[in-house]
């Protein structure tokens, strides 16, 4: 049995966080499809035997089962030594910029992009226009660097990984092409040992009718 098993699935960038990291750390892990689109997370079982909270990633290890991407993500870096913020003021910079990506950056792209299907335009609109906003942010403090904190990447790069790298048509808009700094950082990211795309890293793609 691999050493960690990973509650996620493919069109989830919250779940892409983890497994990414996972890979990356050149960990044994395996994924378990969570059935999120038949309304698995929504279930009485879900919820008391896997995440209270209804939600996937839940990274599951030894008698542990964490949830909440930037703690998963914590917690691997901690354990594997790798991807870890230097010292302490690295390590508050990289909760910062994880918390911001939680909440503005990829905290606004998740629901947009699942919404786009729904929602009213006057909705999306309202997304779209934090979602220029607070990518710029990031742009910016990309530009003229490697990386989000420092020049090694961190924990805090691969939260920002979340929804990034899914295509362009799901959004509507090219993230890579519209905001330079991130185009470049990403092109960066996927030279790492470990490296794939969240449609070949997690199960549950293309969906099933
Ligand atoms: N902040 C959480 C967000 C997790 C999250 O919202 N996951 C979605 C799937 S992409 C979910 O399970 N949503 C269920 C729901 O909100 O009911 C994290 O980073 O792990």
């Amino acid at each position: 049995m691999p050493e960690y098993e990973l509650y996620c699935f493919a069109q989830s960038g919250n779940c892409y966080r983890a497994a990414l990291m996972l890979n990356l750390i050149g960990a044994d892990w395996k994924p378990l499809f969570v059935d999120f689109f038949k309304g698995q997370t929504r279930t009485p079982e879900y919820r008391g035997e896997i995440n209270e909270m209804g939600e996937a990633p839940v990274l599951a290890h030894n008698n542990k089962k964490l949830t909440q991407s930037g703690v998963i993500l914590n917690y691997l870096a901690k354990r594997s030594g790798q991807f870890l913020p230097f010292g302490e003021d690295q390590e508050l910079e990289a909760l910062r910029w994880i918390i911001y990506d939680n909440q503005k950056v990829n905290g606004f792209l998740g629901p947009y992009r699942f919404l786009k299907t729904l929602a009213r335009p006057a909705v999306l609109a309202f997304f779209k226009g934090r979602i220029d906003g607070n990518l710029a942010i990031i742009n910016k403090r990309l530009d003229g660097r490697q990386y989000l904190i420092g020049d090694k990447p961190t924990i805090a790069d691969v939260s920002l990984c979340g929804y990034l790298y899914y295509p362009a048509e799901e959004f509507g808009f090219d993230i890579a092409k519209d905001h330079p700094a991130i185009g470049a950082w990403l092109t960066r990211m996927k030279t790492l040992p470990g490296w794939k795309h969240p449609y070949d890293l997690m199960p549950g793609h293309p969906l099933a009718g």
